[in-house]
């Protein structure tokens, strides 16, 4: 957890433009943007996965979504839509080891995604 790249930006240790805060969550602009919009939505208590959601952080864990809608609505995308994804381990993709929900918006997506 000290190593968590995700703790660091949500404890101000490394930059990040910060687009959402909350008392449960915050958001952050992606550094590798895949889209106009690519945001990163992590709870602010350290999980490493999806894996390691416990029963006590569903709440957490749905107040991404409701954060991330927010988001998407204010930068004009909830009616052509938009993709919220989090990837679990190596074979989806994960690569920071935080719990995190992408909102990727601003172009059509393909589907299924590669
Ligand atoms: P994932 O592959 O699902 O674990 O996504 C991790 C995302 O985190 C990836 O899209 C790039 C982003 N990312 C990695 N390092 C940094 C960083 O230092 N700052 C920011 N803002 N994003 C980062």
């Amino acid at each position: 957890m000290s190593n968590c790249l995700f703790c660091k930006i949500r404890d101000g240790l490394i930059p990040a433009r910060v687009v959402h805060r909350d008392d449960v969550c915050m958001a952050f602009e992606d550094i590798n943007p895949q889209a106009p919009t690519h945001v990163v939505f992590i709870p602010l208590k350290h999980i490493p996965t999806v894996n390691d959601i416990a029963q006590e952080d569903r709440e957490a864990v749905g107040h991404l979504y409701t954060a991330a809608a927010q988001v998407a609505k204010a930068r004009g995308h909830s009616e052509k839509g938009y993709r919220l994804v989090m990837n679990c381990n190596d074979d989806a993709g994960q690569t920071v080891f935080h719990i995190h929900l992408h909102l990727i918006a601003g172009r059509p997506m393909g589907w299924p995604p590669g």
